[in-house]
């Protein structure tokens, strides 16, 4: 059954139980808005959103797209961290946690309404996930604006900056290149063309994701009725190699929702995290009974174990309200607006140790 449908039998579910006595939802706890880093516009418009009797999944729409609108970071929306060509691409993902239905678009190129594209993709298809120019297009056809640049004066700035200092760091590695831009050569076959071109073959310098910029936007909204729902943002690395797909648009690793006990976002080194799925990891341990600052900090410390030197972050928040973050490699930020704030509040997570709700 379609989650709009669901949505309207809940909610004639939710009038009848009040009449009988029995509110469901609605309990004061909610509605609740939860996003990584201090993206206070962002929690703005969610709350505003999910205040007027939005759903979550509206309400996390309407947050993810004014970061997209307000380029949170300079790495949300359009305008954002280029990649190896100076392209920028947004990377998206909208989860209802009701039916556990999932909206993605990745590597999308020419649409800068990312959060928008993917709710598209949940609502009109079948699919999960569209990728590059096929998710463009889709978007476009199904009414959004485009084909429209996504580069900026600062992307472009960027990755001139970057192309001048030899484009060091990248994402390469067990390569030889005979100019540090490439073309790259595995570095096992590369022998042939290291004789071809006896001069000049570097190794390139590893690049590390978001160590100084915050790439995503990963939001929870618990509406009025107690219905969950995440959605992602983000253009992803700086740098990044053509074609790649980092965590944001993917279900359980950037984010996952399910109704029945609460959500998790992430942000950081998606080519790592991604290989753990720490979101669905966070919500399995809340589901068993975990607190949301345990099951957070267990996610983080089990990719830690196999990572060292992996930084990311992520924030738990269960169907009660409870919030809390956990980080590595990095001092973690994530914004709350809870029926019991006046204003938004930013919490901060030191690494290795948590930030509760009270
Ligand atoms: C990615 N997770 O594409 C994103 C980047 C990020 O803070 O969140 N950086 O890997």
């Amino acid at each position: 059954m379609p989650s709009s449908y669901l949505h309207c039998f809940f909610f004639v579910a939710l009038l009848l139980s009040e009449v009988c006595g029995n509110r469901v939802g609605d309990s004061g706890r909610y509605p609740l808005v939860v996003s990584t880093w201090p993206f206070v516009e962002a929690v703005r418009a969610a709350w505003t959103a999910v205040d007027h009797g939005l759903s979550a999944v509206d309400a996390v729409v309407e947050g993810c797209s004014a970061c997209e609108e307000l380029r949170c970071d300079g790495t949300v929306g359009p305008g954002g961290s280029p990649d190896e060509n100076g392209e920028t691409t947004i990377d998206a993902l909208v989860m209802d946690g009701v039916m556990m239905e999932v909206g993605a678009v990745a590597a999308m190129k020419y649409v800068k309404d990312g959060i928008k594209a993917a709710k598209l993709v949940m609502q009109h298809t079948q699919h999960t996930l569209l990728v590059g120019e096929p998710a463009s297009a889709f978007a476009i056809s199904m009414g959004l604006p485009g084909p429209t640049n996504l580069s900026s004066p600062e992307s472009i700035n960027k990755w001139t900056k970057w192309k001048e200092d030899l484009c060091q760091p990248n994402f390469r590695k067990n390569v030889l290149s005979v100019d540090s831009c490439g073309p790259y050569h595995p570095k096992d076959t590369a022998n042939s063309c290291a004789q071809a071109n006896p001069v000049g073959t570097i190794e390139s310098s590893p690049a590390r994701v978001g160590l100084h910029s915050h790439d995503t936007i990963a939001m929870a909204v618990i509406d009025k009725m107690g219905f969950i729902a995440v959605g992602t943002s983000t253009n992803g690395a700086a740098f990044k190699i053509p074609g790649r797909v980092g965590d944001g648009p993917i279900a359980g690793s950037s984010a996952y929702a399910d109704n029945d006990v609460g959500a998790c976002g992430a942000t950081g080194d998606g080519d790592v995290m991604m290989r753990f799925l720490p979101c669905y990891q966070v919500v399995e341990s809340m589901r068993r009974g975990m607190e949301p600052k345990l099951a957070a900090e267990d996610a983080i410390l089990r990719i830690a174990q196999k990572y060292p030197d992996f930084v990311g972050a992520l924030f738990a928040v269960n169907k009660e309200g409870e919030h809390a973050g956990a980080c590595h490699g990095w001092t973690f930020q994530y914004s709350v607006r809870s029926m019991e704030m006046e204003e938004v509040e930013v919490f901060t997570v030191r690494p290795s140790t948590v930030s509760m709700s009270t």
